[in-house]
């Protein structure tokens, strides 16, 4: 049994997994760095351990001090949350050979679905659709040119090892390409350290939806209905949404089907996420899959009224599920923003001191903060500083829940992006349901005011 978790992340998410740890009486172990001394979920955990200066490599990144932390309180498990090392399949080896639970997938299934091409191998393998596309790594331009020729313009040029939208451009011809590929190239090899490149055909207009799974060790796996992510600024999202208001009922459990299978292919365990791209005709492709617990998680729980943290750790502990498909319901509609402190008109990071802060509350208002009234927001680390997350019956009245939430959301002293939410939750597209992955460069207008 696992009765003390090391959080080896920070904010918001840390915040939220000593949430569930609370409530399973399993004591907490946080690391921080100096900028977070003063950091709600440093006082959260019952035992706090300084891992070093500011900067992620002495500290969120720092291997070898997270160890020593987990050694230091003698740790059971490791919850690495999303972002910084969840992701690092050297790290998740390290806590198995030190004997800690890695809360999380086994160490290879990482690595396999973070190389986008080996991913889609396995997924086709396993029967997915996959965009029309070429799922080995291209050497160069000439190469890429060929394969281009035989899938058709427009399409889109990635970086195997890719993420973010990072080393990704969409073509629409050969000199396009010819022009694109090397520099494509050279940003995933800074970024990534690997250079592999493949090209898909490019699906116009789609939509991001994306599938929550939870697999046990015992071959046992469910899916937790789709979350919409389409609303994105440079491949950040910031307004998610459960379920899409888009898929029929047909393709809802199609997709949930289609995620199964992959998580049955690939022996995954534990929460995971199966990205897919949808267009109009709701034809879906897999993209990617994240074996991390995601940002906008919260969406998902609001409709299932399942703690998905808590089942990370049963399941980690070696629990098997205790419910099958059929007990998965789904009820009501969820809507998460995503509070970032940045100027909501040039986008620029705005650290500094909150000097108050004045939180809508209700029985259908959920927070998740990484801040407090006096908090010092660091330029150190991801602007995010909360998630607003509301429900309603109906997706109509989960929007007018996130737009009394958003009018009575108060911070000070520093600019924050909620103007932007505003008027995002207020548009009628949005309300129409008209949110394709373009929706903040269609309908988004600046020149906002910033207070
Ligand atoms: C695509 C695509 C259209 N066609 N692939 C991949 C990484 C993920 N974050 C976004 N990705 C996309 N891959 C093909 N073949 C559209 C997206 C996409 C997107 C692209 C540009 C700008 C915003 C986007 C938001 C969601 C999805």
């Amino acid at each position: 049994m696992i009765e003390k978790i090391l959080i080896a992340n920070r904010g918001e998410i840390a915040s939220r997994i000593i949430r569930t740890c609370k409530k399973m009486e399993i004591r907490t172990v946080a690391v921080h760095s100096e900028a977070d001394s003063d950091a709600p979920f440093v006082k959260e955990a019952d035992e706090a351990f300084l891992l070093g200066g500011s900067k992620v490599q002495e500290s969120y990144l720092n291997i070898e001090r997270i160890m020593e932390a987990a050694k230091t309180f003698k740790c059971d498990a490791i919850h690495p949350g999303y972002g910084f090392l969840s992701e690092n399949r050297e790290f998740a080896e390290i806590c198995e050979k030190e004997g800690l639970i890695f809360i999380g997938p086994k160490p290879e299934v990482i690595e396999k679905m973070g190389n986008k091409v080996e991913s889609r191998k396995t997924m086709e393998q396993a029967g997915l659709p996959l965009v029309p596309g070429i799922s080995k790594p291209l050497e160069n331009a000439e190469e890429a040119i060929r394969a281009a020729e035989s899938i058709g313009y427009p399409i889109m040029l990635k970086a195997s090892a890719g993420g973010g939208g990072i080393g990704m451009q969409a073509v629409s011809d050969e000199a396009e390409l010819r022009k694109a590929f090397e520099g494509n190239q050279k940003r995933a090899l800074m970024f990534f350290g690997n250079g592999d490149m493949f090209i898909e055909k490019r699906i116009v207009k789609p939509r991001h939806i994306e599938i929550q799974v939870l697999a046990d060790h015992y071959g046992e796996s469910v899916y937790l209905w789709e979350r919409e992510c389409s609303i994105q600024r440079r491949h950040q999202k910031v307004l998610e949404e459960a379920p899409s208001p888009f898929l029929n009922e047909v393709t809802r459990q199609k997709m949930g089907e289609a995620a199964l299978k992959a998580v049955q292919a690939i022996g995954y365990t534990n929460a995971g996420t199966l990205e897919f791209l949808v267009d109009e005709n709701q034809d879906f492709f897999f993209l990617e899959m994240n074996t991390r617990l995601q940002v906008e998680h919260p969406v998902t729980e609001e409709i299932t009224g399942l703690d998905l943290v808590e089942q990370q750790i049963l399941i980690a502990s070696g629990e098997k599920l205790a419910f099958t498909q059929q007990d998965v319901k789904r009820s009501g509609h969820a809507i998460e923003v995503r509070i970032y402190a940045e100027d909501p008109n040039t986008f620029f990071p705005s650290p500094g001191k909150i000097t108050d802060l004045k939180l809508p509350e209700g029985n259908n208002v959920r927070h998740e903060l990484a801040i407090h009234s006096a908090s010092i927001v660091s330029p150190f680390y991801d602007p995010m500083i909360a998630k607003l997350v509301v429900k309603g019956a109906s997706r109509n009245e989960a929007i007018e829940e996130m737009k009394d939430a958003l009018d009575n959301y108060e911070i000070t002293g520093i600019k924050t992006n909620i103007p932007m939410l505003k008027q995002i939750i207020s548009h009628e597209a949005f309300a129409n349901g008209d949110t394709t992955t373009d929706y903040i460069e269609k309908y988004y207008k600046k020149s906002l005011p910033t207070t």
